[in-house]
Parts: C-alpha cells; sequence; structure tokens
C-alpha cells in the first residue's frame, strides 16, 4: 500500500457524497463510501449495485452523489463498470474524448459474494481496469435481513432464523478475499470503516493500480438494524470486527500476502482481544452458546492459519 494521507486532515475536505439521505442512524455503509470518495476525488464515475446505498441515495429528484452515478441491476454492476471502462478507453483511442476517469463499483454483499459474482468474475478475468469495492454489512439489509453468502457462521437473520430446528446461519461466510485473488489481480484488500485512514489509502492505492487490471477492496461496515445493537456502536464494533481477529487487515499486492496493523501483531492469538468483545452487542448471535462460541473462535483461528499459510507461500 502507498502512503497518501498520514491523518484524517491530509483527506480532502470536498464532499462527494452529500447529505440527504436516508440511510439509517450510524449506517455503516455510508460512512465507508464518504471516506472512499473522498480518497477517490472527483475523477470517478461510481457503478452501484441496488441495494440500501442505492435506494437511500437517489430519491428523485434528489441525489447524495457528486460524482457521475450510475444504478444498475443487482446481478450485473461489475458487467456495467467493463462496459463503461471498454467505452471509455476506445472513445479516447478514436479520439472522441480526451478523459479518464476512474471506473469505481460499489455493491453489496448479497450483491458481490451471491447475485453478482459471474459478473464480478467476468470482469476480473477480462482484465477490465475497474476497482470492486464491496461494503459488507453482512446480509441483503435493503430488504429486510435475509442471509447472504457473507452472512457469518450462526449470525439470525430472517432466513437463517433462530428456533426449535436451527440456531442462525448453519454456513460459514464464504471466503471471498481468495475467491478475487485466485483471478490473479494486482491489488485485493480488506479494510474497516474503524481505520478510515487504512481504508483511504487502500482506495487509492487500487485506484492507481487499475492501470494494470482490476483491483477490489472489501470493506465491513456494521449495520444497526441488521446485526441488532445500538447505532452509536457502528465504528466501535467495525474496530472490535478487527481487534478480535474476526476480520483482519490485509492487502494481495502483486502477488504477495500481507497483514497491514494492526492486524499483523494479532497472528499471535494473545494479542487478539476476546470475540465475545464484538459478539455481544449484537443481537443477532445473542442466542450463541458457549460451545458456538468456542466453535467460532476455532473457524477464525482456523482461517487465520490459512492465512499465514498463503502469506508463507506469497511472500
Ligand atoms: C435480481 C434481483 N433479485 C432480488 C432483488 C431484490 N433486492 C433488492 S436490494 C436487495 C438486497 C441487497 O443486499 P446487499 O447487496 O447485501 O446490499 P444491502 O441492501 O445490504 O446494502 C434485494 C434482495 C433485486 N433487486 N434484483
Amino acid at each position: 500500500m502507498k502512503t497518501y494521507f498520514k491523518t484524517v486532515r491530509d483527506l480532502p475536505r470536498e464532499e462527494y457524497f452529500g447529505p440527504g439521505q436516508l440511510t439509517c442512524a450510524g449506517c455503516g455503509p455510508s460512512i465507508a463510501v464518504r471516506w472512499i470518495l473522498k480518497a477517490a476525488g472527483k475523477n470517478a464515475i461510481v457503478v452501484n449495485a441496488t441495494g440500501c446505498i442505492e435506494v437511500t441515495t437517489t430519491q428523485y429528484p434528489y441525489t447524495a452523489w457528486g460524482v457521475p452515478y450510475i444504478h444498475v441491476a443487482f446481478e450485473n454492476s461489475a458487467a456495467v463498470a467493463s462496459g463503461i471502462e471498454a467505452g471509455l478507453r476506445i472513445m479516447n483511442k478514436k479520439g472522441l474524448v480526451n478523459e479518464n476517469p476512474k471506473v469505481i463499483v460499489i455493491a453489496g454483499d448479497g450483491g458481490t459474494y451471491d447475485i453478482g459474482l459471474q459478473s464480478l468474475s467476468g470482469m476480473l478475468e477480462r482484465g477490465h481496469k475497474v476497482l470492486y469495492i464491496l461494503y459488507d454489512n453482512e446480509a441483503y439489509m435493503n430488504t429486510g435481513i435475509q442471509r447472504s453468502g457473507g452472512t457469518p457462521h450462526f449470525a439470525w437473520t430472517t432466513t437463517s432464523p433462530v428456533g426449535e430446528v436451527q440456531k442462525g446461519k448453519q454456513q460459514l461466510k464464504k471466503d471471498i478475499f481468495s475467491i478475487v485473488i485466485a483471478h490473479k489481480v494486482p491489488y485485493a484488500a480488506t479494510a474497516s470503516i474503524a481505520y478510515p485512514i487504512d481504508l483511504a489509502n487502500k482506495v487509492k492505492t487500487a485506484l492507481d493500480y487499475t492501470d494494470e487490471g482490476p483491483t477490489f477492496l472489501h470493506v465491513i461496515a456494521p449495520c444497526p438494524p441488521g446485526w441488532k445493537y445500538e447505532e452509536k456502536l457502528t465504528v466501535e464494533l467495525a474496530r472490535l470486527a478487527v481487534e478480535t481477529g474476526y476480520f483482519p487487515l490485509m492487502e494481495w499486492d502483486h502477488g504477495k500476502l500481507r497483514l497491514n496493523p494492526p492486524s499483523d501483531r494479532l497472528i499471535d492469538k494473545k494479542n487478539r482481544r476476546p470475540l465475545i468483545e464484538f459478539l455481544k452487542p449484537q443481537g443477532r448471535f445473542s442466542h450463541m452458546t458457549e460451545a458456538n462460541i468456542k466453535e467460532m473462535e476455532k473457524e477464525i483461528d482456523a482461517y487465520w492459519d490459512y492465512i499465514v499459510r498463503l502469506m508463507n507461500a506469497f511472500k
């Protein structure tokens, strides 16, 4: 990662994600988008899949977007972005325009892990010069909290209920990061809204590397109604997700994998905060037994072992 910003004061004062939105109080994804657009600057085109961010920012006749913006269907944001990028490339080549805006996809976990996965994979494989940003609130929130491939094990959602037969989601969170890097992209990273400088530097780095090919950013973005916690805890939970080891901050940079602070010192389990600190404030996990929590801790440890193996394999 390159360092463009050292403190929040280094970020542009301009706001490209304006007020007048209808997001919930404490919306994690809207915090993510605000930082993303600040870091990207005005020379960007946003392609936004259907989801909370789209419905809350585009109420006709208003818009919260200070950059060119297109809302597309749930399943094809990466395909539309590919078309915009290819169209601009050819128009520049023919001398019809002389502009090179960066094309950025912004999509939720439902639109990325599940329904848009084929168009994302196609875009990555064809090598389009696009930054794809996944804001991960870990369920289909806009339609009333249905489980997605990004929903974690044990989490309550309306389609992974808690009752006699099952206790929340039965499957593990899909490893989207590994799926993306398997496409041999130049750059992919994870980020959290609790670490805005890290997030902003990753946005800028990823945008720089789109000159070489597609890049990807996976941002954890808590959701008060979906995760069932008090709105004021959004940033705190985004921090605890990292500090407990639940969501490691890392980057895949030209074939090398590295952990970023503070995750780099969390390889040693002793440095991680107890997982319960992340789980406890969230109603979606309130049914979990001690045995469930132990099981989840083991799953997190297993993921860290896998990351360390990957880091050693790709140094
Ligand atoms: C093909 C298709 N299926 C279902 C829907 C209904 N739908 C609209 S938004 C949405 C949820 C989006 O979830 P996610 O991508 O996680 O974003 P979030 O709402 O959480 O921001 C669904 C299911 C749709 N618009 N199109």
